[in-house]
């Protein structure tokens, strides 16, 4: 038995993307391809309103999609705002290979996976719709704690981050989210963003961030934990000293706010931390079998 963890996971949804990710790393050893059909898991699950297919809209009733893709070679492509399509991990995956551009949004984005050959599909589900149209009786912005986990409630965001590390010490990540349930419309949280909502470097580890983008972006939180890892931290201490530096930073602003990081290095140590009790993750060891587990938190 080993204690290395090959791909790990944000919330407990992490564990049925973990599941596709670990038998497409077992059919290529590709951690990209691994990654990539991980993340379509929760892209595609209709009961999942915080990524892809069905996800909250913003609060002028658009799906507008963000994510990354990421390897330890310095490739890395995103999309942000991207609306009509179901695998935006995949639309960030062609600008990575087939473009000499990082990010693609918008318009842009969406005519770029025109060209590519995606399919358009409507994201909006009857479900979601009832959920905006219920939030636009009081129309009040307020991001609330841990709503991944609750599956079906109009408060529910955010994402899946995932990182991995090959046997072999070798690194990739990937994130992919609707972002915060009835944003305006163009806003961008930290997901898609290199270095904030996802950050890889080889040799040191991968880290990704979950929970409200915006105090992630202010710290551009991934790589501080990377960062912290490359100076000899664990992952559960580089987490933890990231969302310290929030708390310390945002003070009572960020009082009801969850944010979390998750991290993996180059050993094949994970650690997470979070602002708030809730948040949990999926380890799977290079055998396939797969933990969700708590993360430790400020309060
Ligand atoms: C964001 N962090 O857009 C992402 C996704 C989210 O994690 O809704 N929460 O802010």
């Amino acid at each position: 038995a080993t204690s290395r963890a090959l791909i790990v996971s944000t919330w407990d949804f992490g564990a049925a993307a973990n599941a596709a990710a670990y038998a497409q790393w077992k059919k290529t050893g590709n951690l990209v391809d691994a990654l990539e059909v991980g993340a379509w898991v929760p892209e595609a699950d209709p009961e999942n309103h915080s990524v892809g297919y069905s996800g909250y809209p913003d609060r002028d009733g658009h799906v507008t999609l963000d994510a990354i893709i990421m390897d330890d070679r310095g490739n890395v492509g995103a999309v942000a705002a991207l609306e009509d399509f179901m695998h935006p991990i995949s639309v960030a995956r062609r600008v990575m290979e087939k473009t000499p551009h990082t990010f693609l949004v918008g318009e842009g984005a969406h005519q770029f996976a025109v060209e590519q050959g995606f399919q358009k599909t409507k994201l909006l589900t009857p479900e979601a719709e009832k959920a905006w149209r219920e939030w636009l009786k009081t129309a009040k912005y307020q991001p609330i704690a841990n709503s991944e986990n609750l599956r079906g409630s109009a408060l529910d965001h955010d994402t899946i981050g995932m990182v991995a590390c090959a046997p072999d010490g070798r690194l990739a990540g990937a994130c992919t989210t609707s972002g915060m349930a009835f944003k305006l419309r163009g806003r961008v949280g930290d997901s898609p963003q290199a270095g904030s909502g996802l950050y890889v470097e080889a040799g040191v580890g991968a880290a990704t961030a979950t929970g409200v983008g915006e105090e992630v972006t202010r710290i551009v939180g991934s790589a501080r934990v990377v960062g912290s890892m490359r100076s000899g931290m664990s992952p559960q201490a580089a987490c933890r000293e990231a969302v310290l530096h929030i708390a310390k930073l945002r003070g009572d602003a960020i009082r009801d706010a969850q944010v979390g990081f998750l991290a993996i290095n180059s050993r094949g140590e994970v650690g997470a931390f979070a602002l708030q009790p809730g948040f949990t993750f999926a380890v799977t060891d290079p055998q396939g079998g797969t933990q969700v587990r708590a993360a430790e938190s400020l309060k």
